[in-house]
């Protein structure tokens, strides 16, 4: 499994130094997504959700893949300014496949462990990018994603499990060897861009802010999953831009409603 670098001659969005730089390092940051206001109610929005998981007694990180049923998140996914920097990276078409809100609240002392995400997908080619949504002013203090710069072009690296207290628990093998890490620190609104291949993870947060990003996975409609066991991975897909010629992926319509009720919450 190798990195693909992207070859944009004119991209529309991005400029060529961040194409340059997605296929040098990785990742592309910061890029601006939401202004001011629309940031506000980005945040807000999340607290709403928040509010009822928390409610219901469920854990913070647990607002995952709900872009098929949840308006707000729909229209996040589908957002044109995002999708025109991802079109530069992926091409015409796209297709969203997972979404997941990475909410580490104050003095939350879990740890994301540096791992690749194609570690953990079963798509190929492995060709996603990650956007990762400040919701939050993301503080260095507040266990910030840490890229490690250059890691996508090792290919696939060997991992080993860790089970306590993370998120996630496949840990990439020696990533101390890898590069100095980058955190990303981003204001409430901005987004950054990365490659299923980089390695990143990210430490406790120790401040009293909460850290949220809203994270969003996209490939292109000619990735399919590895073998047909695995077709659940597809199925709350959004066809965000162009046309799918294979037919294969599911393209969810956006929601009538905001599908968090008691039920969907499993307190009804
Ligand atoms: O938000 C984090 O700390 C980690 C997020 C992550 O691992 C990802 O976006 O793939």
């Amino acid at each position: 499994m190798i990195f693909k670098p992207v070859k944009n001659l004119a991209p529309k969005h991005l400029t060529p130094e961040q194409i340059e730089n997605y296929n040098r390092q990785g990742f592309v940051a910061p890029l601006k997504l939401f202004d001011g206001e629309d940031a506000r109610l980005q945040r807000n929005y999340l607290d709403g959700l928040l509010r009822q998981f928390q409610y219901a007694g469920r854990d913070a990180y647990e607002i995952n893949e709900y872009h098929h049923c949840c308006q707000g998140i729909y229209d996040v996914v589908t957002n044109p300014r995002l999708l025109d920097y991802v079109e530069d990276l992926l091409g015409p078409n796209i297709v969203c496949w997972g979404s997941h809100y990475f909410c580490k609240m104050p003095h939350d002392e879990r740890e994301v462990p540096y791992h690749q995400d194609a570690a953990y997908w079963p798509f190929k080619p492995a060709n996603a990018v990650t956007a990762w949504i400040a919701i939050d002013d993301v503080l260095p203090e507040a266990g910030p994603m840490c890229y490690l710069p250059g890691s996508h072009l090792n290919g696939r690296l060997a991992w080993r499990r860790r089970s306590e207290n993370v998120l996630l628990e496949l840990e990439t093998k020696d990533y101390q060897t890898l590069a100095d890490p980058w955190p990303v620190v981003l204001n409430a609104g901005e987004t950054s861009l990365h490659t299923d291949l980089l390695v990143h993870g990210s430490a406790s947060n120790t401040s009293n802010h909460r850290r949220c990003g809203l994270t969003i996975r996209y490939v292109s409609t000619d990735v399919w999953v590895k073998s047909e066991k695995h077709i659940g991975w597809t199925q709350s897909a959004i066809l965000c831009r162009g046309e799918d010629a294979s037919g294969r992926w599911p393209n969810n319509p956006r929601p009538d409603r905001e599908e968090f009720g008691p039920k969907a919450l499993g307190v009804g």
